[in-house]
């Protein structure tokens, strides 16, 4: 959720205004899709829905379509509305974009006219298949090989922490090519999950579950046209997909911490204690002061990276790495103050806040560590 003081700011446009009225009723019904025990069947729900609602053509976008191309400030209301509800929700909305990033920015008009409209209808789950078992913040590292086979390619190699892994029915897999070494010998493909050679390895549980895996590919044969843009820009490829949704993680991060500062308050507010409420402690009003300053800081850099890089900046990679970065931190940080406003209830299982504490915990660390961040706007500043 961004707010309302927020969005009436000129870093925002009436099309974002109007989106964010609609996401929030989004966010809430997407509530009744969502069953932690099956979290498969919840995603592939989730996604039809957010189909059929128009919400994925955000992240998704088309040619000449209502939403032409990706628009870091819609996909950070929606993820922001979307988490403030569901995390499940938010993760299948934001995959179905980060699974189809290298395509709807480096695709062919035939690849794009092949694989993006069932991503974007919700009729085909996608997925980013980047991290290995030995490569996840050091990209440049991954072993995963593609090498030349007749007219195409051959892929062999491991995968792992693929969200969607598993449920998918497209991988975007990024691989070896060998042009250069390093950075400059990647490539990326695109792959159909019934594709011989590829098995899911291992399903792989985690503290807030959602559809996980490692992948292997054995001999996987892939024809001349799953190579994505050219041989040897993999690398500059998943850079330029992260640019655009690593300011989205902060912004489903802000959904997160904007729940739990709105449970904080409620509890403060009814919450009997000494003879007063626990709002009436001045510690209860310090730690959610301190959250609220903090929260919006952390909107205002997300505004600030989505309004830099849709408004044509080539490169926003320090934008984005300081949203991510100071958003999940600081969702996590309220959260935990918002868990100890709560007492013995804020570690109960199924209790809103708890929820949220296992939600965020995995994005101080998926699509690029909060090391790699300070890492990268070190780098930045030269
Ligand atoms: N957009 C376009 N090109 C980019 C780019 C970007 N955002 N960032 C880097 N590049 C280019 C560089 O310009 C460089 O090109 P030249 O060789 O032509 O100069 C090339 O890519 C290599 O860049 P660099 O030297 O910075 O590569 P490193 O291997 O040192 O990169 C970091 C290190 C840590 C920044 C990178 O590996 C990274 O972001 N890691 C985290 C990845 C991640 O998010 N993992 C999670 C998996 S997804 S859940």
């Amino acid at each position: 959720m961004i707010s309302a003081e927020l969005l009436s700011l000129p870093l925002f446009d009436d099309r974002h205004r109007a989106l964010a009225a609609m996401v929030d009723g989004a966010g809430r019904a997407s509530l009744s899709l969502v069953d932690h025990h099956d979290v498969d069947a919840s995603c592939r729900a989730l996604v039809s829905r957010l189909g059929q609602s128009g919400l994925l053509d955000w992240a998704v976008p088309e040619d000449g379509g209502a939403v032409p191309k990706l628009d870091v400030r819609g996909l950070s209301i929606i993820r922001a509305g979307l988490g403030y509800h569901s995390g499940l929700a938010d993760f299948a909305f934001a995959m179905q974009g980060l699974g189809s990033g290298a395509l709807t920015l480096f695709g062919t008009p035939e690849q794009k006219a092949r694989w993006l409209p069932g991503a974007r209808a919700g009729t085909a789950i996608a997925a980013f298949a980047l991290s290995e078992p030995d490569a996840g913040s050091d990209v440049a590292a991954l072993s995963t090989t593609a090498s030349r086979d007749g007219a195409g390619w051959r892929l062999d190699g491991t995968k792992t922490w693929i969200s969607n892994g598993g449920i998918a029915d497209q991988y975007v897999v990024f691989a070896r090519t060998g042009e250069a070494p390093g950075a400059r010998g990647l490539s990326a493909f695109i792959v159909p999950a019934t594709i011989e050679g590829l098995t899911i390895a291992e399903r792989i549980d985690v503290i807030a579950p959602h559809p996980l895996a490692t992948l292997k590919f054995e001999a996987c044969r892939l024809p001349a046209d799953a190579l994505i843009g050219q041989a040897g820009e993999g690398f500059k490829i998943a850079m330029s997909v992260l640019d655009v949704f690593r300011t989205t993680v902060g912004a489903a991060a802000l959904g997160f911490g904007m729940r739990a500062l709105d449970e904080a308050r409620e509890r403060a507010r009814t919450r009997k204690m000494f003879g007063g409420t626990l709002g009436d402690l001045q510690l209860t009003q310090a730690s959610i002061g301190q959250s609220a300053a903090e929260l919006d800081a952390a909107a205002l850099l997300i505004a600030r990276a989505g309004y830099v890089k849709d408004h044509g900046a080539p490169r926003v990679t320090k934008e984005a790495a300081m949203a991510k970065l100071m958003a999940t931190e600081t969702a996590q940080v309220v959260i935990d103050r918002a868990v100890q406003l709560f007492g013995g209830l804020g570690v109960t299982r199924g209790v809103k806040v708890e929820e949220l504490y296992r939600e965020v915990r995995a994005l101080r660390i998926y699509e690029g560590a909060s090391e790699v961040q300070k890492i990268v706007i070190a780098r930045a500043l030269g």
